[in-house]
């Protein structure tokens, strides 16, 4: 199984914000695809592919961290040209999900992959973005997310399998295999 540890966004706390950034995304015009609004959240460590036998000391570890939550308020939305995203940005990211999100790349058990991206914390909208002229990018209000769990998802290795969860595009969803609280 493909897997990354996100920040899901998704907590009872964040319902408006999250929607506001749905509705950003929704009216973004240009070039690239939308992430799917599902879809949307800050990858904190990308595993790669990991046996499913890894699963549950994997889950062990990551239930053992007991980090604390925190808060993370939007900067802008930004494109880099590598790798070809429109993403937000963070203001002044707190030391807290720096904190978390270097635990969870160095777990023991299944370490992040090697060429992982250097973590710089974001939640990609839109991917194949080419270039800044190319996306109309309106400035996003300033949103404050409460982060008080984390997940870990699944991602598809293959987007022609049969088995995947989709949306009403058709587009393929990452599933929550499972949620751990901070304190
Ligand atoms: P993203 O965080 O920029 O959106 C599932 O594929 C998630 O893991 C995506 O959110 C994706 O990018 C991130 N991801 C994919 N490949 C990666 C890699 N090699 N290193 C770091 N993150 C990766």
């Amino acid at each position: 199984m493909r897997l990354f540890f996100a920040l899901g966004l998704d907590e009872k706390a964040n319902q408006a914000a999250r929607e506001q950034l749905v509705r950003y995304n929704h009216h973004l015009y240009g070039e690239g695809r939308a992430v799917p609004d599902q879809n949307l959240h800050l990858t904190l460590a990308f595993l790669g592919e990991v046996p499913d036998t890894k699963l549950p000391a994997l889950q062990a570890a990551a239930s053992n961290l007991a980090l604390p939550a925190f808060n993370l308020t939007t900067s802008s939305v930004e494109v880099w040209e590598q790798p070809k995203i429109a993403c937000v940005t963070f203001n002044q990211p707190p030391s807290a999900l720096f904190e978390l999100a270097n635990h969870l790349q160095t777990l023991p058990v299944w370490p992040a992959k090697a060429d992982s991206h250097v973590f710089t914390p974001h939640i990609t909208l839109r991917r194949g973005v080419k270039d800044d002229d190319a996306l109309d990018l309106p400035t996003l209000p300033a949103q404050t997310f409460a982060c008080q769990r984390f997940g870990l998802y699944a991602s598809p290795s293959s987007t022609s399998d049969e088995s995947i969860p989709r949306d009403n595009e058709g587009r393929a969803l990452y599933q929550c295999l499972h949620q751990f609280s901070l304190c």
